[in-house]
C-alpha cells in the first residue's frame, strides 16, 4: 500500500480541521450522554446525563475525521461529493456534522445552531419521540442507514452510476468488510464507466475491531491487505497513525492524490482513452476505535479496543468516578474553543466549509426524489399480444415485456435515468431484446466470444443477488429509475436487504423533506412451476410472504396472469414511487386471456370476476378463483372439465392480479372493502383457489372475510424436483384434476352426483403419473389442452 509522507497543510488548515474534528467529536459524544448543560457550563450532574446510554461512539472519530477532510477537499475543489457511512450505527458524527454544516437547523428549525439547539440536539439522540441511533431516513446526506452492515459499497457504487461529476466518498467499517455483501462489491469498479459514471472513493476504517472482536482485515499484515485490494483492482493507500496532527498531514496529502488519480483516470477515458485496468485509489485509515476517548475504565483498557464501540464510560449516571471521566473527556475537545458562550459554532469554526447543495449533508444526490425525473415511458399497449380468442393463442409475457424495456431503455438513453438490474439473468428471464440498444456494463478484460458486454451498458449484471440489489437502491435513493429481474428463488437472498430498504420507504413516508423516490421494481420469473432445467432448489415463492409483512403503504404484490396484463402491470410499476413492487411472472409460453384494452381495465381493477368464463349467472355454486400465470391456466382447465361434465353447475371465475386486493381496505391501501370483496367471492358458497405461493398467504391476506370458512387454497407445498411442469401441479394438488375433486368434495350435494367424474380424475392423475414416467414429457392432452368457451 502507498503511503504518502507530505504534509500538505499549513499550520492555520491544521489548526483549523483539528478544531472542526473535535467540535464533531464533542457533539457526538453530547449525543450520547447529554440531557442538559450541554456546554458543560457547570460541573456534570447525574441530572445532566441520560438515563439510558445508547449509541455506539467506536466508529465516530474515523467518521467524523474523514468528514472534515473531505469537507476540506470539496471546498478547495468546488467537488459535487456525498458520503456514505458504511458503519452507520455511528449515526451521531453525521448528525453532529449536518448540525456544523446548518443541514440540520434547515431541515429541523427547532433544532437551532445555539446552546438551546444543541441541548436539543443532544437530548433527542436515541431518545423516545427523537431520532434513531444511526444514520437513518431522518439524517440529512444519508443514503444508507448503516444499521445493517454490508451494503455501503455496493450503494456507493449505485449513486455513481450515470452521475459523471459526482464522488461518492464510502467509509466501509473493517469489520463490515466481512460480510458477503460488502466482499462481493469491491469488484464494482469492473463495471463502472469513467466516462459517464462518477467515482468510488472507498475508505476502509481499519480500527481493528468490531463489537466484541479483532477484524480480519487489521489482523492479516499491510502486504496481505495492500495485495488484496490489488487483486481487486483498486490503488490502496495506506493512512495510519494515532497521533492527531500527523494523521492529519497523511489524509490531507492522500486525500489531495485520490482525488487527483480519479481526475486523471476520468480524464483520460473521457478523452477517448479508456484504460480497462484503471486502478481506482482507495484508502485504509488505520486509527484506533474509540480515538480521542478515554484510554482505560475500571482499569480496562478501552480506546484503541472492542469496548469503545458502544459507550466507553458505561455508569455515569450512578457513578461519580465515570461522570468526571467523561467530563474530562468532553473537556479534552475544549469546546470553549469551538463555541461562543451561547453555543453557537464560532464563526472561524464553519466559515470555511462547503455551501449550499455542495454540503454533503446538504447534497440533493442525498435526497434523491429532488432530482427525479419521470421516466419516459412508451405506450406499452403497442407491444401488447393480439387475443381474438381468450386462451387460444400463447405467448412469452417476459419477452414480449422485454421489447417494451428495450423501448424505455431507448426513450431514456438521453436522460440516463434508467437501468436493468440482475444476477447473470436478463437473458435467462428472456428480457434480452434490451440489448438491442444497450450492452451489459462490463470494464475488464474483453473477448472476441462476449456479446453484448459493453463499457457504456446499461444493464447491470453481476452474480450476486447483494450487489445487483445494493447498486439498485444506491441508485434508486439518487433520484433514478430501475428494474432489478432475479429468478424467484434466489430472490430470498436479499430479503435482508429488501427489509432494509422497505423500513427506509417507510420512514421517509414521515418525513416531508425526504422527496418521493422510483419504486424498487422486482420482476421475478423462472418461477416455481416452471424449473424446467433445475428442480427442488429453484422451487420457492416464499418471497411474497416475507413481503406481505411490510407496511401496507410501501409494498405491492402483482401476479399477472398472462402476457398483456404483465405489460400493464410494469408500466404502472415504472411509474410509481416509494413503492417495492414485486411481479411475478413466467418466461415461458403462456395463454394469452385478455386483449391489451381488457387487460388494462382487469390490471386496473386488480381483481375480477371474468364473465366470459363463468356460467354462474349471479349466483355461483362455486368461485374458482387463481392468482398467477400457472395457476390462472390450471384454473381455467379445471372450469373446462366442470363445463364439460357439470354443465348445470354455476361456476364463477375470479383472478387476481395485484393480491392486496385480498386484504381489508383498512389494512391495505389496496384492500376491498368487505362489501365488494363479498359481491365477488360471496359470504357462503365454496371459493377454490389456485395460487402461485404458499398457500397460507391467501388465508393470512382474507381471513377476515365473510367466505374465509368456505375458502379452499391450493398452492405450492414444498413438493419440487426436476420433472415435468404438469407433474409439479400434480405433487402439490393444484392440477385442474384435483381442482375439479376440490369443486366435489365442496360444493354441497355434488359429491355423489358426481362421484363418477371425481374418480374419473383420480385415474387422470394415475394415467399422468404413468405417463411421464414412461415418455418424460406430459400427456398430449395436456400439453395441447387450450380453453374452449
Ligand atoms: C449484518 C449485521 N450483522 C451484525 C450486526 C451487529 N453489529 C453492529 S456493529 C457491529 C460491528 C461492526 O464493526 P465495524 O464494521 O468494524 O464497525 P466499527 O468498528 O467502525 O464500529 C456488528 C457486528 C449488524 N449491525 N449487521
Ligand atoms: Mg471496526
Amino acid at each position: 500500500m502507498r503511503i504518502l509522507d507530505a504534509a500538505p497543510l499549513s499550520p492555520a488548515e491544521l489548526e483549523r480541521i483539528d478544531r472542526y474534528w473535535r467540535a464533531a467529536n464533542y457533539l457526538s459524544v453530547g449525543q450520547i450522554y447529554l440531557l442538559h448543560n450541554p456546554l458543560l457550563a457547570e460541573s456534570l450532574t447525574a441530572e445532566d446525563v441520560k438515563p439510558r446510554l445508547l449509541g455506539h461512539f467506536g466508529t465516530v472519530p474515523g467518521l467524523n475525521i474523514l468528514y472534515a477532510h473531505l469537507n476540506r477537499v470539496i471546498a478547495a475543489r468546488d467537488l459535487d461529493m456525498i458520503y456514505v457511512t458504511g458503519p452507520g450505527h455511528g449515526g451521531p458524527a453525521n448528525v453532529a456534522n449536518s448540525w456544523l454544516e446548518g443541514t440540520y437547523t434547515e431541515t429541523y428549525p427547532p433544532v437551532t445552531r445555539d446552546a438551546a439547539g444543541m441541548e436539543h440536539l443532544f437530548r433527542q439522540f436515541s431518545f423516545p419521540g427523537g431520532i434513531p441511533s444511526h444514520a437513518a431516513p431522518e439524517t440529512p446526506g444519508s443514503i444508507n442507514e448503516g444499521g445493517e452492515l454490508g451494503y455501503s459499497l455496493a450503494h456507493a457504487f449505485g449513486a455513481a452510476f450515470d452521475n459523471p461529476e459526482l464522488i461518492v466518498a464510502c467509509v466501509v467499517g473493517d469489520g463490515e468488510a466481512e460480510t458477503g455483501p460488502l466482499a462481493t462489491s469491491w469488484h464494482g469498479t469492473r463495471f463502472l464507466d469513467p466516462v459517464g459514471d462518477g467515482a468510488v472513493l472507498p475508505v476502509l476504517h481499519l480500527n481493528g475491531y468490531k463489537i466484541a472482536n479483532p477484524t480480519v482485515l487489521a489482523r492479516i499484515g499491510d502486504e496481505d491487505l495492500g495485495d488484496l485490494f490489488h487483486g481487486y483492482g483498486w490503488e490502496p493507500y495506506l493512512v495510519a497513525g494515532d497521533e492527531p496532527e500527523a494523521v492529519h498531514q497523511q489524509l490531507a496529502a492522500t486525500l489531495d492524490t485520490c482525488i487527483d488519480e480519479i481526475a486523471a483516470i476520468q480524464e483520460r477515458a473521457r478523452r477517448g482513452e479508456p484504460d480497462a485496468r484503471a486502478r481506482w485509489p482507495m484508502i485504509v485509515l488505520r486509527t484506533p476505535k474509540g480515538w480521542t476517548g478515554p484510554a482505560e475504565v475500571d482499569g480496562l483498557p478501552v480506546e484503541g479496543t472492542w469496548r469503545s464501540h458502544q459507550v466507553p464510560v458505561p455508569a455515569v449516571r450512578t457513578n461519580a468516578e465515570h461522570r468526571a471521566q467523561l467530563e474530562a473527556w468532553m473537556r479534552s475537545y475544549r469546546p470553549e474553543e469551538l463555541f461562543d458562550a451561547d453555543g453557537r459554532p464560532l464563526n472561524d469554526l464553519v466559515d470555511w466549509l462547503p455551501r449550499g447543495e455542495r454540503r454533503m449533508s446538504g447534497n440533493p444526490h442525498a435526497n434523491g426524489g429532488k432530482l427525479l425525473r419521470d421516466l419516459v415511458l412508451p405506450d406499452f399497449r403497442d407491444h401488447g399480444v393480439a387475443v381474438a380468442d381468450a386462451g387460444k393463442g400463447m405467448s412469452e409475457p417476459t419477452r414480449v415485456l422485454g421489447r417494451w424495456l428495450r423501448d424505455v431503455m431507448s426513450a431514456n438513453a438521453d436522460q440516463r435515468n434508467f437501468r436493468i438490474f440482475g444476477p447473470d439473468e436478463t437473458a435467462s428471464n428472456r428480457l434480452d431484446a434490451v440489448y438491442e440498444v444497450t450492452d451489459k456494463a462490463w470494464q475488464a478484460d474483453l473477448l472476441p466470444v462476449d456479446e453484448h458486454l459493453g463499457r457504456h451498458g446499461r444493464v447491470m449484471e453481476i452474480l450476486s443477488e447483494h450487489v445487483c440489489q445494493g447498486w439498485c437502491e444506491g441508485y434508486l435513493l439518487t433520484g433514478r429509475h430501475a428494474f432489478f429481474s432475479c429468478y424467484e428463488a434466489f430472490i430470498h437472498i436479499v430479503s435482508s436487504m429488501f427489509n432494509q430498504h422497505a423500513k427506509w420507504l417507510d420512514v421517509c413516508h414521515e418525513l416531508e423533506w425526504r422527496r418521493s423516490i422510483g419504486s424498487l421494481n422486482y420482476l421475478l420469473s423462472s418461477h416455481v412451476w416452471r424449473q424446467d432445467h433445475n428442480g427442488f432448489s429453484h422451487q420457492d415463492p416464499g418471497f411474497v410472504d416475507h413481503v406481505a409483512n411490510k407496511k401496507p403503504e410501501v409494498i405491492r404484490v402483482y401476479l399477472p396472469p398472462d402476457t398483456n396484463c404483465l405489460l400493464s402491470v410494469a408500466d404502472h410499476c415504472l411509474r410509481s414511487r416509494n413503492y417495492v413492487n414485486v411481479i411475478v411472472a413466467a418466461k415461458n409460453m403462456t395463454p394469452d386471456w385478455l386483449s391489451i384494452e381488457d387487460a388494462i381495465y382487469h390490471c386496473t381493477r386488480g381483481i375480477g370476476i371474468w364473465e366470459w368464463a363463468s356460467n354462474d349467472e349471479g349466483d355461483p355454486d362455486v368461485v374458482m378463483a387463481a392468482a398467477g400465470d400457472v395457476p390462472t391456466l390450471e384454473t381455467m382447465a379445471a372450469v373446462g372439465i366442470l363445463r364439460d361434465h357439470l354443465p348445470e353447475l354455476r361456476v364463477r371465475v375470479v383472478n387476481v392480479v395485484d393480491l392486496m386486493r385480498l386484504q381489508p381496505h383498512t389494512e391495505h391501501p389496496h384492500g376491498l372493502d368487505d362489501h365488494e370483496f363479498d359481491t365477488i367471492f360471496t359470504r357462503d358458497r365454496p371459493v377454490i383457489f389456485a395460487y402461485h405461493g404458499y398457500p397460507w398467504l391467501i388465508h393470512r391476506l382474507a381471513y377476515r372475510r365473510a367466505v374465509h370458512a368456505h375458502l379452499h387454497v391450493r398452492g405450492y407445498k414444498e413438493e419440487g424436483t426436476t420433472t415435468t411442469p404438469f407433474d409439479m401441479l400434480v405433487r402439490n394438488d393444484m392440477d385442474r384434476f384435483h381442482l375439479v375433486m376440490d369443486v366435489i368434495d365442496r360444493v354441497p350435494g355434488l359429491g355423489t352426483r358426481a362421484a363418477g367424474l371425481r374418480q374419473s380424475m383420480i385415474d387422470a392423475r394415475t394415467r399422468h403419473q404413468h405417463w411421464i414416467r414412461t415418455y418424460g414429457e406430459d400427456l398430449p392432452e395436456i400439453q395441447d389442452w387450450t380453453w374452449s368457451a
